[in-house]
């Protein structure tokens, strides 16, 4: 890798500071009165998505010392490397190659000397005839009935993704099959999940890339049993329980036959799994065909992310805005807004996909950032959120940026309800973009002592990303787009943004903390004095219960 000076010592990065400080005062409203075109310049397309970035504070010097300061930090270098296959993962000393999984079965991909492609395909074959069997019922249970629920157990990035595109493709879903998914250790997620379920009728998938999670190992014993209480032929495992993961030989241990076992990679990071194996939830849902189709969204953004010049690029586009927000307008947090109730898991999927990707402090070259890196990423589907946080976006003292996702084409009409949605998502950009001002407010008729209450600033900065309708094509695009924008950020801040130290510590405290709540003899306790006063608490309050 090409050795780059630190961030904040790039010429780019000084010219842009320059060029921020010059124009930090403008308003849309006069961005937008000085250039008519202004809608269609800042807006791009790619693989049936449709961006439009004209409402944040750029104009076009700045979008040109934004694509400069990418160059220096060698983007183009960098989405060479991934895609070819090199251990891009500094810290873990892995590919990443989630581009890989969505890639045709003609193309070629090495990773040390040995092309992935026909293994993923394989996978993918294997996936689509297990699924064909569940859904068609030739997939019997124990007993001989055929499967009506389908549990995903995982956590993390084998949770979050299949979550979501479950939610989001569940108009293509077969209604036959029941899906629900356990996530947390909290028995309350077991147990709400299976108690009105026939053990007979239900198939748990063990989602785990390392198999030793232990919150899903906890989750799947608690399955196993479920089922064994109810079957006691331990035999009634190998119809009841299938697994996704790349270790088989823990998988066998647990008891799960390996041939009932879908594997992926070492190169395929949880977060980014979801267009693996770990899909396996999405296909028995959707069928292969539309999985596939996801598939070829997904690719259809790789390609233009990997070859379309960084102007007209949309991950690139979005990523270097996000860059702009954060250090330039010192956005802390970020809001996605899906005007699509499908959506309604998108932002909690990509709250990992961003924060645990780029909430880091330490750069690459082992020095601490002296910048601000991942924003806050938080949301809600629209309508719902303009009767709650909106009023913050609005007229709150902090500026935050706001992604508006929307689809041109309704999957449910009813009666005029899409219109009135999109008229929502439009009126919001506008509101944001252009606000309203004392003046404007008291000319219709607002008392002057009000006047200042019932305006707006505007000047607040939005993308709006229009789509014809959410397809399973239109899904893997937008994955695509944002999994990009995450890695072009983590470029410019010169951090790791596929490995996750961070989660590692809380992890080691927990195991230590277990024993000591199970331990019979109440031994001194040698945390600190809160922790020690917390344990004993909760302790001594647990085991008063009768
Ligand atoms: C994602 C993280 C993390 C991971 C979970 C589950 O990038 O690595 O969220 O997906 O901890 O891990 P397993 O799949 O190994 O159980």
């Amino acid at each position: 890798m090409t050795r780059i000076p630190p961030l904040t010592d790039l010429p780019a990065w000084q010219a842009l500071k320059t060029h921020h400080a010059a124009i930090k005062g403008l308003h849309l409203r006069q961005l937008f009165a000085e250039d008519a075109g202004r809608g269609q310049r800042f807006a791009a397309e790619a693989a049936g998505i449709y961006l439009d970035y004209s409402k944040n504070r750029i104009t076009a010097d700045t979008l040109r010392l934004l694509v400069r300061l990418a160059e220096a930090c060698g983007l183009r270098e960098r989405i060479d490397a991934m895609f070819s296959g090199e251990r891009i993962n500094l810290t873990e000393d892995r590919a990443v190659l989630h581009v890989a999984l969505r890639a045709p079965a003609s193309e070629r991909i090495l990773v040390d000397g040995i092309d992935v492609v026909p293994v993923v395909h394989a996978v993918l074959e294997r996936m689509a005839a297990f699924s064909d069997q569940v859904r068609s019922g030739r997939w019997q249970g124990h007993t001989g009935r055929r499967i009506r629920t389908v549990v995903n157990i995982g956590i993390g990035g084998s949770d979050l993704g299949p979550v979501m595109a479950y939610e989001a493709l569940r108009h293509y879903s077969t209604r036959d099959i029941d899906f629900r998914f356990v996530s947390n250790v909290d028995g309350t997620d077991f147990k709400e999940a299976v108690s009105d379920l026939a053990p007979e009728e239900t198939l748990f998938i063990v989602c785990s890339k390392t198999f030793t999670t232990s919150e899903t190992l906890a989750n799947a014993h608690a399955a196993r049993q479920w089922l064994l209480d109810a079957m006691v032929s331990s035999r009634a495992v190998r119809r009841h329980f299938v697994a996704v993961s790349t270790n088989a030989e823990a998988v066998a241990a647990f008891g799960i036959d390996p041939v009932n076992m879908f594997g992926f990679w070492d190169w395929v990071g949880g977060r980014y799994s979801m267009s693996s194996a770990i899909g396996l939830s999405t296909m028995l849902a959707v069928g292969a065909d539309n999985f596939r189709a996801m598939l070829a969204g997904l690719h259809a953004m790789d390609q233009h992310f990997r070859r379309t010049p960084f102007e007209r690029n949309l991950p690139v586009l979005m990523g270097l805005l996000a860059v702009w927000h954060a250090n330039f307008f010192d956005a802390r947090t970020m809001a996605v807004l899906p005007y699509d109730q499908y959506l309604k898991r998108f932002p909690a999927y990509l709250q990992q996909l961003t924060m645990e990707s780029n909430g880091k402090h330490v750069t690459l070259a082992g020095a601490r950032a002296d910048y601000q890196t991942s924003p806050v990423i938080w949301g809600e589907p629209g309508t719902n959120g303009q009767h709650s946080f909106y009023q913050l976006l609005h007229q709150g003292t902090q500026l935050i940026p706001c992604d508006f996702i929307g689809f041109c084409q309704t999957l449910n009409p009813v009666a005029h309800h899409h219109d009135l949605l999109m008229a929502n998502l439009f009126a919001q950009t506008e509101a944001l973009a252009f606000g309203k001002t004392t003046e404007e407010a008291r000319a219709e008729g607002t008392p002057d002592w009000l006047s200042m209450h019932r305006s707006f600033e505007g000047n607040r900065p939005t993308n709006t990303l229009l789509a014809e309708r959410l397809t399973p094509h239109a899904l893997g695009a937008l994955i695509a787009l944002y999994e990009h924008s995450v890695f072009t950020q983590g470029v410019v801040w010169q951090i790791d943004s596929f490995d996750q130290w961070g989660v590692e510590l809380g992890k080691a405290l927990a195991q230590r903390i277990m024993p000591e709540l199970q331990a019979a003899d109440r031994s001194p306790l040698a945390h600190d004095s809160s922790t020690n006063a917390l344990i004993r608490r909760y302790v001594g309050i647990r085991d008063t219960r009768t």
